[in-house]
C-alpha cells in the first residue's frame, strides 16, 4: 500500500516544529495524521477507531500547551498512535505492537512525551492531579496538566474518585472528556445517559459564548458585565451540572473535531487563572474520517491488519475454537439447565463472548461497564440472594477488584465464579494486558477452589463442575484465542471432582506437573526426554486449590525430579506445591523440585510464542530444566 501524501507531516517531528503553524496548516496537517494513522494500522493492526476519534484533539493540545513540560497524560492509552507521530516516534510507527516495537499505549520509558503509562482504564485524572499538586508544590503552577478521558473510562469508580478530590483542591486541572458514545461496546449506564442528555439538550458551545463563560475570570468592568453574560449564557445552556457540583468548571459540548473551536477554547483554557480543575466536554466520533471503520459496529476499536481501500482485515485461517467461545457455549450449556445462573462482566462483552451469553439470555447477563470492582460486589451481592454468578473478567482487569474477591466474596465465602480469561500471556498488548499474577493473588485465600484448564475441552468440564460448586468462591483460568483442537467440544460439560489431577503419561525419573495450558509444551518436552532415555511422567493438576495432595505426593515419592509449570508468577502454583511439600517432608529426601513460572520481569509485547521463549516456558526449556536438575550426565549425555 502506498504511503500517504504529507507534507506537513513530515515537517513536524516534535509538537514544536508545529508552532507556528496557522489554523489552517493545523487542520491539513490533521487531515495528514489521519492519513498516517490509518495507514500504520493497515499493517500493524491494533487500536484504529479510538485513534483517529481524537486526531483533531490531539493537533491542537500539541499546538495549544507546551509538551512535554506541560503534561499530556492519555486515559488507556489505546488512542495514542496520533500523539505518539507527532512526539518524535514516527519513524517506528511502523513497529507498533510487534516485538520490540513502540507500545501499543503511553509508556514512560518510551518517551518524555508520555508522563504516565496506562493500559488499564480510568486512571488520568488521579495520575494528571497528582502532577498538578506536585507542580504547586514545586513552584511550577505556570505548568498544565491535561488528562483526556473516554465517555467508556468515565464508568469507572476510580474516576469519581479523582474528580471528587480534585474538586476540592486548588490544583490547575484541565480534563477533555472524549466523548464519542462508545466503550468497546456500545456504552452502558446512567452516566452514559447523562452524558448523552447533556449533549443533546444543548448546541456545541459557540466561541462567543464560550468567551461570555471564560470572561468572568477577568478581572474589573469587564468582569461585570462578562459575568451578566456567562450568567445569560448559563440559563440558556444547561448541562454539566454533575460535573460542576463535583467542583469542575464545565465547559461545552465542543465539536472534538472542529479546529475552529477547540484551538480557541483550548487557549483560553490554557489563559485562564481560574483555580481548581476544568471539563471540557467534547463530542467525538469513534473512526472518524475512515468509511469502514464509521460505518462498522464495533468503529474498528481493535482491528487486525486491513486494506486500507476495502477496509477488510485479515483473517486468521480457520483453527480450533477459541477459549472464549467454549466459555460462552458451556455457560450457556449450564444455564439453560439452571436458570439461577447469571453472566457478569466489565465492559467486554464481545472479548469474554459474554455477549453470545446475552443474545440467548438477555435478562441474565450484565455489562456493567469498566467497573470490575462494582462487577465482584454486585456478583457477590447476588451470590447472597442464591443465584449463581459467572463473572467474565480478565485476569489482569481483575486486580483492579482484588480486595472485592477477598472481602465481599472470598472471606464470605460466597460462591462467585470467576472466569478469569486472557491468563497467561497475551501477545500485542504487552505486559499490562498479562495475566500473570491471578494465581498467586487467588492462591493465598483461604477456602477458593481455583482451577486452570489445559484445553478448550477442560474448560467446558471446569465451567459445569463450577457450576455445581455452591458452598465455595471458584475461579477457573484460561488463555486468550484458540485452543488445541484435540477433541470436539462436548455440547456439555461433565463435572470433575473437586481437587483431583489427573497422569497422562506415566514414568519413572522426571515428573512434570502442569497447572494449565502449558500441558501441551509438557508432552512434548517429554517426548523430547524419552528419545534420550529419561523416562517422564506427565501429570495435569487442574486444581491449584484445593490441591491435589495425594498426587503431589506420589510424583514427589517416585521420581528423582519435580517440575512444575504454569503461566503465572512466582508464588502461584509452585509456591502452593513447594509449600507443601516442605512440610510434608518431601523435599528432605534429596527430591529435586523444580518451579517453572513466568520470570521476575515484566514481559514486553511481542507474539506469545515468542513470549514464553523470553519466559522461557516452551518445551525445550522444560528438557532444559530437567537435565540441569539432572546433573552433569544427563547433560552430557545430550551433548
Ligand atoms: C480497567 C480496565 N478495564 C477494561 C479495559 C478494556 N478497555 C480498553 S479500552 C475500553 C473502552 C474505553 O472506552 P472509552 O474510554 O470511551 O474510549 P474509546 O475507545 O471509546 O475512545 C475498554 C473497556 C481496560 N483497558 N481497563
Amino acid at each position: 500500500m502506498d504511503r500517504p501524501n504529507t507534507p506537513l507531516l513530515d515537517r513536524v517531528r516534535i509538537p514544536a516544529d508545529m508552532k507556528n503553524f496557522s489554523a489552517d496548516q493545523l487542520k491539513q496537517l490533521a487531515d495528514e495524521l489521519r492519513a498516517e494513522t490509518i495507514s500504520t494500522v493497515s499493517v500493524t493492526g491494533g487500536h484504529l477507531g479510538s485513534s483517529l476519534g481524537v486526531v483533531e484533539l490531539t493537533v491542537a493540545i500539541h499546538a495549544t500547551f507546551d509538551t512535554p513540560r506541560d503534561r499530556l497524560i492519555w486515559d488507556v492509552g489505546h488512542q495514542c498512535y496520533p500523539h505518539k507521530i507527532i512526539t518524535g516516534r514516527r519513524d517506528r510507527i511502523r513497529t507498533l505492537r510487534q516485538g520490540g516495537g513502540l507500545s501499543g499505549f503511553t509508556k514512560r520509558s518510551e518517551s518524555e512525551y508520555d508522563p504516565f503509562g496506562a493500559a488499564h482504564s480510568s486512571t488520568s485524572i488521579s495520575a494528571g492531579l497528582g502532577m498538578a499538586v506536585a507542580a504547586d508544590l514545586k513552584g511550577e503552577a505556570d505548568r498544565h496538566c491535561i488528562a483526556v478521558i473516554g465517555d467508556g473510562s468515565m464508568s469507572a469508580g476510580m474516576a469519581y474518585e479523582a474528580m471528587n478530590n480534585a474538586g476540592a483542591l486548588k490544583s490547575k486541572l484541565i480534563v477533555i472528556l472524549n466523548d464519542n458514545d462508545m466503550s468497546i461496546a456500545p456504552p452502558v449506564g446512567a452516566m452514559s445517559a447523562y452524558l448523552s442528555r447533556t449533549i443533546s439538550s444543548r448546541p456545541f458551545m459557540s466561541i462567543r459564548d464560550f468567551m461570555a463563560k471564560m470572561a468572568k475570570n477577568f478581572p474589573g468592568p469587564i468582569e461585570r458585565a462578562a459575568k451578566r453574560a456567562d450568567e445569560y449564557a448559563r440559563g440558556l445552556l444547561t448541562g454539566g451540572t454533575l460535573f460542576e457540583e463535583l467542583g469542575f468548571y464545565y465547559v461545552g459540548p465542543v465539536d472534538g473535531h472542529n479546529l475552529d473551536h477547540l484551538l480557541p477554547v483550548l487557549r483560553n483554557l490554557r489563559d485562564s487563572q481560574h483555580e481548581g480543575p476544568f471539563l471540557l466536554h467534547a463530542v467525538t466520533q469513534k473512526g472518524k474520517g475512515y468509511a469502514p471503520a464509521e460505518s462498522s459496529g464495533d468503529k474498528y476499536h481493535g482491528v487486525q491488519k486491513f486494506n486500507v481501500l476495502t477496509g477488510e482485515q485479515q483473517k486468521a485461517p480457520p483453527g480450533p475454537p477459541t477459549y472464549q467461545k467454549v466459555f460462552a457455549a458451556s455457560l450457556i450449556a449450564e444455564a439453560e439447565h439452571d436458570d439461577r445462573i447469571v453472566a457478569v462482566n466489565a465492559a467486554m462483552p464481545s472479548g469474554t463472548s459474554l455477549d453470545m451469553f446475552a443474545k440467548k439470555f438477555p435478562d441474565r447477563c450484565f455489562d456493567v461497564g469498566i467497573a470490575e470492582q462494582h462487577a465482584v460486589t454486585f456478583a457477590a451481592g447476588m451470590a447472597t440472594e442464591g443465584m449463581k454468578p459467572f463473572c467474565a473478567i480478565y485476569s489482569t482487569f481483575l486486580q483492579r477488584g482484588y480486595d472485592q474477591v477477598v472481602h465481599d466474596v472470598a472471606l464470605q465465602g460466597l460462591p462467585v465464579r470467576f472466569a478469569m480469561d486472557r491468563a497467561g500471556l497475551v501477545g500485542a498488548d504487552g505486559a499490562t494486558h498479562a495475566g500473570s499474577f491471578d494465581i498467586a493473588y487467588l492462591g493465598c485465600l483461604p477456602g477458593m477452589v481455583l482451577m486452570a484448564s489445559a484445553c478448550e475441552n477442560e474448560l467446558n468440564d471446569m465451567i459445569a463442575t463450577m457450576a455445581g460448586i455452591d458452598d465455595a468462591p471458584s475461579a477457573v483460568r484460561y488463555p486468550r484465542g484458540e485452543g488445541f483442537g484435540l477433541a470436539p467440544v462436548a455440547a456439555r460439560g461433565t463435572p470433575m471432582q473437586i481437587g483431583k489431577g489427573r497422569v497422562l503419561r506415566e514414568g519413572s525419573k522426571i515428573a512434570i506437573l502442569s497447572y494449565g495450558a502449558r500441558l501441551q509444551e509438557c508432552l512434548k518436552a517429554a517426548d523430547e526426554l524419552a528419545t534420550m532415555g529419561l523416562s517422564c511422567t506427565v501429570a495435569d493438576a487442574r486444581f491449584a486449590k484445593p490441591l491435589d495432595t495425594q498426587l503431589v505426593e506420589q510424583l514427589a515419592r517416585h521420581h528423582e525430579v519435580l517440575i512444575t509449570i504454569e503461566e503465572g508468577s512466582l508464588n502461584g502454583f509452585g509456591g502452593l506445591v513447594m509449600h507443601h511439600l516442605a512440610h510434608a517432608g518431601l523435599l528432605d529426601r534429596g527430591l529435586r523440585f523444580r518451579p517453572m513460572t513466568l520470570p521476575d520481569i515484566y514481559i514486553d509485547h511481542e507474539s506469545p510464542k515468542k513470549q514464553y521463549d523470553t519466559a522461557r516456558l516452551n518445551a525445550p526449556h522444560v528438557v532444559e530444566t530437567a537435565l540441569v536438575a539432572l546433573g552433569q550426565e544427563a547433560l552430557k549425555a545430550r551433548a
